[in-house]
């Protein structure tokens, strides 16, 4: 039987690693075996790609090359870890998927819908997430949480209207895309969201 490919995405500063764990406890408890990644990243070269992508010495980044550099970074993820681990019955839960492409290089970076859809096809081809959960907050939330970390990598240097039309390209997705998504209000306290995520999984696990 085929597992499950679970992926979590929202601005920088949401909340998805904490949850992540969270999740992977109920998925587990439940009797999943459950694999964890994220992207950019999840394999040797990918977490390589994801080293370039986040230097902030590679400021002003050339857009066509950053959006490629997120599919190469995919194109090895899926073959060597989501789609063996899918086949295998294995549900995947993974931080940022192509939606965050959309997202960042298209709503972000204003970069044509068009061309991120070519390489989603040519990478994917009918490849999706069955479930997607966006953790919404506001962008001053997401970016004061996120400032209480270390140095800000290449994305994290961006302004505030950047990460505004990431967070509505993502609340259209989640619009046009109702039947996978799942939106969740990630401004509340901790205990408030997983009580949310809770309640999401309690109807997934009985599908
Ligand atoms: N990217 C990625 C693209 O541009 N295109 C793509 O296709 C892909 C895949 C790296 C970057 O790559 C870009 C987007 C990103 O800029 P990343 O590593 O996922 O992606 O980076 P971040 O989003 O920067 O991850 P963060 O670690 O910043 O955010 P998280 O994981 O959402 O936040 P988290 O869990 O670390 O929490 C932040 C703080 O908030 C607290 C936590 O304790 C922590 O201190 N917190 C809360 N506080 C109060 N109430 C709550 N409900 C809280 N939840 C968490």
């Amino acid at each position: 039987m085929k597992g499950k490919f679970i992926t979590v995405e929202g601005i920088e500063g949401v909340g998805k690693t904490t949850n992540i764990g969270f999740i992977h406890k109920l998925l587990s408890d439940a009797g999943k075996d459950v694999v964890l990644t994220r992207e950019p990243g999840g394999t040797p070269l990918g977490e390589a790609i994801r080293g370039l992508l986040l230097d902030p010495q590679y400021k002003g980044m050339d857009p066509d090359c950053e959006l490629q550099l997120m599919f190469a970074a995919r194109a090895e993820h899926l073959a060597r870890v989501i789609r063996p681990a899918v086949e295998a019955g294995q549900w995947v839960l993974c931080d940022r998927f192509t939606d965050a492409t959309y997202a960042y290089q298209g709503g972000g970076r204003g970069l044509d819908t068009d061309k991120i859809t070519a390489l989603e096809q040519l990478v994917q081809e009918d490849f999706r997430p069955d479930l997607t959960l966006l953790l919404d907050v506001p962008v001053e939330i997401g970016l004061e949480r996120a400032s209480n970390r270390s140095t800000p990598d290449r994305f994290e240097q961006e302004q505030v209207e950047f990460f505004e039309r990431v967070r509505q390209a993502y609340l259209e997705m989640a619009r046009t895309h109702d039947g996978r998504y799942r939106v969740i209000d990630a401004s509340q306290p901790l205990e408030a969201v997983q009580r949310q995520l809770a309640s999401v999984f309690r109807s997934q696990l009985k599908a």
